[in-house]
């Protein structure tokens, strides 16, 4: 990965290098964190994070699932977002934040183990590849079924949740796909490994809801805000998993992958087998929509102050 200058740990900033943790760690062994992933643009209004304010709700809410009160405010949380990117001279970049359980009590009781907090930022490019972003992607629908709302919260974006998720990006990998997609236990369509799913269908664009085992993308929010802007009919209900096969278009979006359309599902060309019209046009309008370059959505920008001291 590419290394940047400093992390905030704890309500500090402190080098790179020496953000580190001791090896019994309470989410180390258990699981027992939640974090964010959020993206700074370079945008005509200089740096900018990408709904900020909902990925710091999002996070306050994973937490409050899990039983850990976060020991910073929110707004403290955003300042030191938005000064670590500027401390660092970053213009365009993927932010981490992270709230865990620490060091200082071990077995399955965490309520007395601390909570830790760090956000860290550096220069992350598209997720799935620039040349997946442009000609789409191949996935396969996992054999392994997205984690369960009777064992665990879907809804949270919880370190250990995401088990499920290395396994089945592993298997797609060795199988020779680039992503995987996960069905719940009746079959339903869920996600991708780090992205929400969409078809579109004879001009339609159909997501599962967010009662379904997904994660409420905050990327799925601004798409389907985008779509219906365009004038599309966004549906939000289960699919199965024929309709993936016999879908005209499918495409995924997440933070690290933006909009990334999807070309083949277990060997079956999706329509033409390329990204088709209505992913491109969303793919487009979303991409200026996080670059600052359309105005409509210019209140989802929370620009970085870029000090004198910042390089630019
Ligand atoms: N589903 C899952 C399971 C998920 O992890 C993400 C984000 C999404 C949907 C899309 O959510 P949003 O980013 O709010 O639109 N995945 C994050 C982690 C990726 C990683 O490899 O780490 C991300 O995109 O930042």
């Amino acid at each position: 990965m590419k290394q940047a200058d400093l992390i905030w740990m704890n309500g500090e900033l402190i080098p790179w290098e020496d953000a580190k943790v001791h090896v019994l760690t309470h989410g180390l062994h258990y699981g027992t964190g939640v974090f964010e992933g959020v993206r700074c643009y370079d945008t005509q209004l200089g740096p900018a994070v990408f709904r900020h304010q909902d990925h710091i709700e999002r996070l306050f809410r994973s937490a409050h699932l899990y039983y850990m009160p976060v020991p910073f405010e929110r707004e403290t949380i955003r300042q030191a977002t938005l000064e670590l990117v500027a401390r660092n001279g970053l213009r365009a970049c993927y932010i981490r934040p992270i709230v865990y359980r620490g060091y200082g009590q071990m077995g399955l009781n965490p309520l007395e183990a601390p909570i830790e907090v760090s956000i860290a930022a550096w220069e992350w490019g598209a997720y799935l590849g620039e040349a997946g972003k442009r000609d789409g992607i191949r996935a396969k629908v996992s054999s392994w079924r997205r984690i369960s709302p009777d064992s665990l919260i879907p809804a949270s974006k919880a370190s250990g949740q995401y088990l499920n998720s290395v396994l089945a990006k592993i298997e797609s990998q060795k199988s020779g796909y680039e992503e995987a997609i996960l069905l719940d236990e009746h079959g339903n369509v869920c996600e991708g490994t780090g992205e929400n799913i969409y078809i579109v269908r004879d001009g339609e664009i159909l997501t599962p809801p967010t009662n379904a085992s997904i994660l409420d993308g905050i990327s799925r929010r601004s798409v389907i805000r985008i779509a219906r802007d365009l004038g599309y009919r966004v549906i939000e209900r289960n699919l199965a998993r024929s309709e993936l096969y016999l879908a005209d278009e499918v495409f995924l979006t997440g933070t690290a992958a933006e909009l990334t359309p999807v070309r083949e599902i277990d060997d079956h060309p999706i329509g033409a087998g390329e990204p088709g019209p209505v992913t491109r046009h969303v793919q487009q309008v979303f991409d200026d929509a996080l670059h600052g370059r359309d105005e409509r959505y210019h209140a989802w920008l929370d620009p970085v102050p870029v000090g004198a001291s910042a390089p630019s």
